[in-house]
């Protein structure tokens, strides 16, 4: 079964999925299999492994260092082409839909394509949309794009509604890695009311409380970094 076809399958059976972020920019390759134990123990579906600023050729190391520990599906959240491995076994084909950098609209994208035909990778075309949360966010300092402002909730709804009529599979809701507030709930149950395809939420999510709240307002697949970055016990936390 495909990665997207088991995102799917998962909606339809009411099954929550959990993506844990690893950034291979943050992460020692020596703590790779002590982390991904955990992971294995936990609740989580997915690995995503990407970062905004990561040198060349460090997460093809890092991938294949988890891809050793797990059986679960890892996917690339890249920040630049140069992230792009084949020891993954899917890629979110990001578009920075909530931004007007061409770059991040159909450039990186076009640059990607002689790497991706050299792998296996299966390519999710992806709408991301950042909202705006307080507090300047490495994806959009890397991007040079300004965030959708989280008060303006019919913007944001017609970006994920435009992003879906353009074909995208999946709509990523983005608050930013370490972000104050995860995204509002109704924010999130505004514009999965309009979608047909699998919403992923993420950024800033530090709680059992506000993982269940994402769930409860429409998030089909969330995403967690820096809450399991900083507090190795939230693995445990999520069981209770
Ligand atoms: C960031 O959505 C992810 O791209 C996860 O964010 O690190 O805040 O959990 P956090």
């Amino acid at each position: 079964m495909t990665i997207y076809s088991h995102i799917k399958k998962s909606i339809v059976e009411s099954e929550r999925l959990l993506a844990v972020l690893i950034d291979p920019d943050k992460t020692e390759l020596d703590t790779i299999e002590g982390i991904v134990t955990k992971i294995n123990q936990s609740i989580a579906t997915h690995i995503f492994v990407g970062g905004s600023e990561v040198d060349e050729g460090v997460t093809e190391v890092i991938v294949q260092a988890i891809k050793r520990y797990t059986t679960l599906p890892v996917i690339l959240f890249p920040g630049d082409v140069t992230q792009i491995t084949d020891e993954a076994d899917g890629i979110l084909f990001l578009s920075l839909i909530s931004g007007r950098n061409p770059d991040y609209l159909i450039g990186k994208h076009v640059e990607s394509v002689s790497k991706l035909a050299k792998t296996q990778l299966e390519v999710l075309p992806t709408g991301y949309i950042l909202i705006e949360n307080g507090k300047q966010t490495a994806v959009e300092r890397v991007s040079n794009t300004s965030p959708l402002s989280r008060s303006n909730k019919q913007h944001i709804v017609d970006t994920a509604k435009a992003g879906a009529l353009l074909g995208m599979q999946l709509i990523y809701l983005e608050a930013g890695s370490g972000a104050t507030h995860p995204i509002e709930p109704e924010i999130i149950s505004a514009v999965k009311n309009i979608l047909n395809i699998p919403l992923i939420v993420g950024g800033g999510i530090r709680s059992k409380t506000e993982l269940e709240a994402a769930y409860k307002a429409g998030a089909d697949l969330v995403v967690i970094g820096t809450a399991f970055e900083t507090n190795q016990l939230f693995f445990e936390q999520l069981k209770l």
